[in-house]
């Protein structure tokens, strides 16, 4: 892509910043991001996503790559924006001094207000505002969240006032002049489509660009927000079933049959289903009594252990030709239109040159639909005319994908034919066709099904796995149901892993899924 191609080889594995001055060094990856669905395959770096300006290695090379000496990848512990300013790293620190000095500089970090000083935006005088942004910059605590709080103070809609604030940041932030432009231009856009205008619409979206663009998303600083929004989207399944869990602890001092079952039917009334709520109490039973304590604190803690080892990571795919040919397959209503278009949007964030092909032909509105969402994100779009076969689409739209250099390909499908026989048999060709087309595709098949209808999921999984094997699950509309269990009984039952789940309507609601942050959104 482009959008701040320097910045991004800051950083490295893990969220750690990378040491901008060993040659070396791969490109920033993080790679539990790089599991997760619309971005799991390897980024084609050799591909540029139109309209954005090509990727120059010239302004993305860190300034002073070559002279550092290797010893300061010890430095890389320390907090990216940290690094980012100078303040943990030793490099970045030492170099401006290092321009004017020959001598080895100083360890020590300077002081947070010397910051921005050291990178000057322009030859002239800053303005007050620059002047009293710097300042702030400079003593904030370096977190996204904190920066964004700086950057949007003083600032209630669109319009210039925000994109000088966000050009004077990027500046500070070394980003190339047009890199910074063009995130504006396209953040702009996409204010105008979603018709946004005060700041308290599009301040997270804003955020959640950032985090794309700079790769800080699994910073903990995005995780945390993650998290609470996790905590958010479960609340009605904590009442049902965590509340419901400390009252029965409360009640009773003895893990007997009485327990058990009563357990089991608050498990059942939060859609954990038959088989995963006996499998779970059935792992649960010997580690309580292994652990003998009997207080609420050790049973929580056991529970939260074994709901979070139900899940599993999903697998990169195996792409040996690119486009990576994504098939998007659920009932009508689920939710998969809108999850191709959020997938989308992340991939596009992240530099990957996305199509979508619209492959439900049989419902009337279904291809303007995705064609308005493609438009919104930026993304290419695929179609024919309504009620032609969707498996001519998806075969021509990945033979235009190859042609273009597209990187990845979102085949949308019908939720609702005449029937559900003809819908499978429907998806089957889909599949062959896309095989024939192209080795390997589709490259992952991903089931979008939608938590508010509890149990019934089951025997979605179950139905669209004869037609194509399900290599991911999203979970959508998390948001506000209480049947959130029903995440527990799919990993269980059908051992396939959660990529993402949504928790409500916006582009940066569907979020990568984690297991461990589901149980401890619920328990703690
Ligand atoms: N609250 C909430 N709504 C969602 C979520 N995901 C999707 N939706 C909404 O669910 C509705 C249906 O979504 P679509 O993407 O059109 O569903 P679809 O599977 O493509 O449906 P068909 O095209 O009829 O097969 C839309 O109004 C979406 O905005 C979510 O995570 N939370
Ligand atoms: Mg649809």
């Amino acid at each position: 892509m482009g959008f701040f191609s320097r910045i991004k080889k800051l950083w490295g594995a893990d969220g750690e910043p990378q040491d901008a001055t060993l040659p070396q060094q791969t490109p920033a990856h993080t790679p539990d991001i790089d599991e997760r669905a619309a971005e799991a395959a390897p980024k084609n770096q050799e591909k540029i996503p139109a309209p954005a300006p090509p990727e120059s290695k010239a302004v993305a090379e860190p300034r002073a790559a070559a002279d550092a000496p290797a010893e300061e990848a010890e430095t890389r512990k320390e907090g990216g924006w940290r690094r980012l300013f100078g303040l943990g790293g030793k490099t970045e620190e030492t170099q401006p001094l290092a321009e004017e000095t020959p001598q080895k500089a100083p360890q020590s970090p300077p002081p947070a207000e010397m910051l921005f000083q050291e990178k000057p935006v322009a030859k002239d005088e800053p303005a007050p505002w620059q002047k009293s942004l710097q300042q702030a910059l400079g003593e904030a605590e370096p977190r996204l969240s904190t920066w964004m709080v700086h950057i949007l103070d003083g600032v209630s809609r669109r319009g210039d006032v925000l994109w000088e604030r966000l050009r004077f940041l990027f500046a500070q932030l070394d980003v190339p002049a047009e890199e910074a432009q063009d995130f504006i231009r396209r953040f702009d856009k996409w204010l105008l489509d979603m018709e946004y205008d005060h700041v308290d619409e599009f301040r997270s979206e804003l955020q959640y660009r950032m985090a794309l663009a700079l790769e800080l998303e699994d910073e903990e600083d995005e995780r945390n927000r993650l998290f609470l929004k996790l905590s958010a989207g479960l609340g009605k399944t904590r009442e049902q079933l965590t509340m419901r869990i400390d009252q029965l602890l409360a009640m009773t001092g003895n893990y007997d049959d009485a327990f058990w079952e009563e357990l089991e039917e608050i498990l059942l009334m939060a859609d954990v289903g038959v088989n995963a709520t006996q499998e779970l109490s059935k792992r649960l039973r010997p580690k309580l009594r292994q652990a003998g304590e009997r207080d609420a604190a050790t049973f929580k803690t056991l529970m939260k252990e074994e709901l979070a080892s139900v899940f599993i990571e999903p697998k990169t795919p195996k792409v040996s030709q690119p486009p990576e040919v994504v098939l998007m397959i659920g009932v009508n209503g689920a939710g998969k239109t809108t999850t191709i278009a959020k997938l989308a949007h992340r991939a596009q964030m992240q530099g990957r040159k996305v199509l979508v092909a619209a492959g439900d032909t049989f419902r009337a509105a279904a291809i303007e639909q995705l064609q308005v969402w493609s438009k919104r994100v930026g993304a290419g779009f695929y179609a024919k005319a309504h009620g032609s076969d969707p498996a001519a689409v998806a075969f021509e739209a990945v033979e235009y994908a190859m042609k273009e250099g597209y990187d990845l390909v979102f085949v949308d499908t019908a939720g609702r034919l005449q029937t559900k026989h003809n819908l499978m048999e429907e998806l089957k060709k889909i599949n062959r066709v896309l095989g024939k087309k192209l080795e390997g595709a589709p490259h992952r098949t991903i089931l979008v099904l939608d938590s508010t209808t509890g149990q019934n999921a089951l025997s979605q999984v179950k139905l669209f796995s004869q037609a194509s094997p399900v290599d991911e699950i999203v979970l959508t509309k998390l948001d506000g149901t209480a049947k959130g269990g029903i995440i527990v009984a799919i990993a269980l039952e059908f051992k396939i892993p959660i990529s993402f789940v949504g928790l409500g309507e916006k582009m940066e609601d569907l979020r990568p899924f984690s297991g461990q942050e589901f149980a401890s959104a619920l328990f703690d």
